[in-house]
């Protein structure tokens, strides 16, 4: 079927799902922090993170998500920073978060005791946060510096209006900007206009859901939001079989710089980044897993030289 006119995508938008009230106000702080890092020579990239959430009731008790965490948005973040981006991280509310995120499983109970001296004052134990203090100077470094801009999403509606809003935000600073988009983002939604306003009622029997399909945003991002821009999509699929071919077949769709394709279960330790003249085979062995490298290292490694290259190209 034929891709819908970036208009009628853009209407949809403004129709079917929900504004959230703060959109312009992160806009501007979005504009104002990617032309404040450009003016200081830095590229800006704006990762999107984790899972939307779809409502099936407009008062919503119940809702589809789907299993991303956001460690590939989060730990990339760190990476971005450590290669001298600013890092806008649009990430779902509540997934894993840049240098929390290494913590995320401890108790925060079990991190704390009373210290010798008896007066109540309570310290960190160290044998519990292994490399705390490494972590925490970086993340101070980062804080201070004002190199992360957090903005956070949970549903859909939420997602697409801010994606929209960071596009047209980072415009001005040309193709300095990227778009890593590594959120999972549902394929499928209730327009406003057909959702239920109650709980849905077990009484009324089995529940048999229409979803319509979300618009592809990447198309107006591309074409009309943030033109200049150096974009990078990602795929996921579980049948390594059509991986390739869904990335390729989106790099003609989109005319975007790249895809990052990758399997549900060898997320970790393989993925491939493909671009419309290559293919780049990302992998890491047994001895690097077991060290815990992370694949996200080597993964901006690629796209920060490729953005380098696109913007003195751009520049001749
Ligand atoms: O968030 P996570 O680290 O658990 O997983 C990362 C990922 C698989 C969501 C990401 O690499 C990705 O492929 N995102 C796009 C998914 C899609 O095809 O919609």
């Amino acid at each position: 079927m034929a891709e819908p006119r970036i208009s009628s995508i853009d209407g949809k938008l403004a129709e079917e799902f929900a504004a959230p009230a703060h959109v312009k106000e992160v806009k501007d702080k979005m504009a104002a922090f990617a032309q404040r890092h450009a003016e200081a020579g830095r590229c800006v990239v704006l990762i999107t993170s984790g899972g939307t959430k779809v409502p099936l009731e407009s008062r919503t008790v119940r809702f589809l998500d789907n299993f991303s965490s956001g460690r590939r948005g989060a730990s990339s973040a760190e990476y971005f920073l450590d290669s001298g981006y600013a890092v806008i991280f649009l990430h779902r509310h509540r997934s894993l978060y840049p240098y929390t995120r290494m913590f995320s499983t401890v108790n925060m109970l079990d991190t704390l005791q009373f210290s010798a001296s008896d007066s109540g004052e309570v310290v960190v134990n160290q044998q519990v946060l292994p490399n705390i203090a490494k972590v925490l100077k970086r993340y101070r470094e980062v804080t201070n510096g004002q190199l992360l801009l957090p903005v956070d999403f949970s549903t859909l509606s939420e997602y697409l209006h801010l994606l929209k809003a960071a596009a047209q935000a980072l415009s001005t600073i040309g193709s300095k900007a990227m778009f890593y988009l590594a959120a999972a983002v549902s394929d499928f939604y209730i327009p406003a206009s057909e959702m239920p306003e109650h709980k849905i009622q077990s009484s009324n029997g089995p529940l048999q859901l229409t979803m319509n399909m979300v618009p592809k945003i990447l198309s107006p991002l591309v074409k009309d939001w943030a033109p200049q821009a150096f974009v990078i999509s990602f795929k996921l699929e579980t049948d390594a079989t059509i991986l390739l071919e869904k990335a390729r077949r989106a790099l003609d769709t989109y005319r975007h710089q790249a895809v990052v394709a990758n399997v549900l279960d060898s997320r970790r330790g393989y993925v491939v980044v493909v671009t419309p003249s290559t293919q780049d085979e990302v992998v890491l062995s047994k001895e690097e897993m077991k060290n815990e490298v992370e694949i996200e290292e080597r993964i901006v490694t690629n796209l920060t030289a490729a953005h380098a290259q696109f913007i003195t190209q751009q520049a001749g």
